[in-house]
């Protein structure tokens, strides 16, 4: 059996080793796919978000069927906010969504609480990487880099949301840091699909220079 991935994306086609690389599925938690979360308090229509869970679910399949190492991260804080830059958690409190209040599902943006969790049907496996960050990128003031390089990987699989913010801060780091980047564009939203549409323009505009861009579809065949 092959361990060698090749698919047609832009701005030329995708190529990897499925053993040194990780799928990242970033962000795809109740406080940005669920109603009441902190996404939706901020003023966003959460459709978007949800509607790349049932794609997202057989992506995560497939790569669990082959062995693909699997990263979920979450955006939050420590209870006491410790962690939260007071420029973040002021512009929250102007948008009416405060970092740490009290919302429909537990305290906003804070870990252990409802809104915090991943929703149910996108939940880790046992053994998977779990990123708990504070930042929009998932490199900042996590362990992700030592633990990729520890695993060899070498190429990155971006899902989840929002694209134009979590992933794409994710994208440029890990662009940054040597990674080879693909992005799914059904497997990644944006509250609004303007956001969506220029964000995935930005990774595979000027040959690539962030990366790639292809279709779950052709990322799941490809694995075969
Ligand atoms: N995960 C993530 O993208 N965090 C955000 O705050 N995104 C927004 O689009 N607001």
């Amino acid at each position: 059996m092959s361990e060698n991935v090749n698919l047609p994306a832009k701005p030329f086609s995708f190529q990897c080793d499925k053993r040194t690389t990780a799928l990242v599925v970033i962000d795809m938690q109740n406080d940005f796919c669920s109603p009441g979360g902190f996404g939706e308090l901020l003023g966003n229509d959460i459709s978007q978000t949800r509607a790349i869970i049932p794609k997202l679910q057989q992506v995560l399949a497939a790569c669990r069927q082959h062995g693909v190492l699997v990263v979920h991260t979450r955006e939050g804080h420590q209870p006491d906010l410790s962690d939260c830059p007071p420029t973040k958690l002021r512009r929250s409190q102007l948008q009416g969504a405060g970092i740490g209040d009290t919302g429909p599902m537990g305290r906003i943006l804070v870990r252990g609480e409802r809104g915090h969790e991943i929703v149910s049907e996108l939940a880790p496996a046992e053994g998977e990487l779990v990123i708990d960050k504070s930042g929009k990128g998932a490199f900042y003031r996590t362990e992700l880099d030592a633990l990729l390089q520890a695993r060899g990987i070498a190429s990155l699989v971006l899902t989840g949301v929002t694209t134009h913010v979590c992933v794409h801060t994710t994208l440029r780091e890990a662009n940054d840091r040597g990674y080879e980047c693909l992005v799914l564009e059904d497997g990644t939203a944006a509250f609004d699909p303007a956001d969506q549409e220029a964000a995935i323009r930005m990774v595979h505009q000027q040959g690539g220079i962030f990366g790639w861009v292809g279709w779950a579809d052709d990322w799941i065949v490809a694995l075969e």
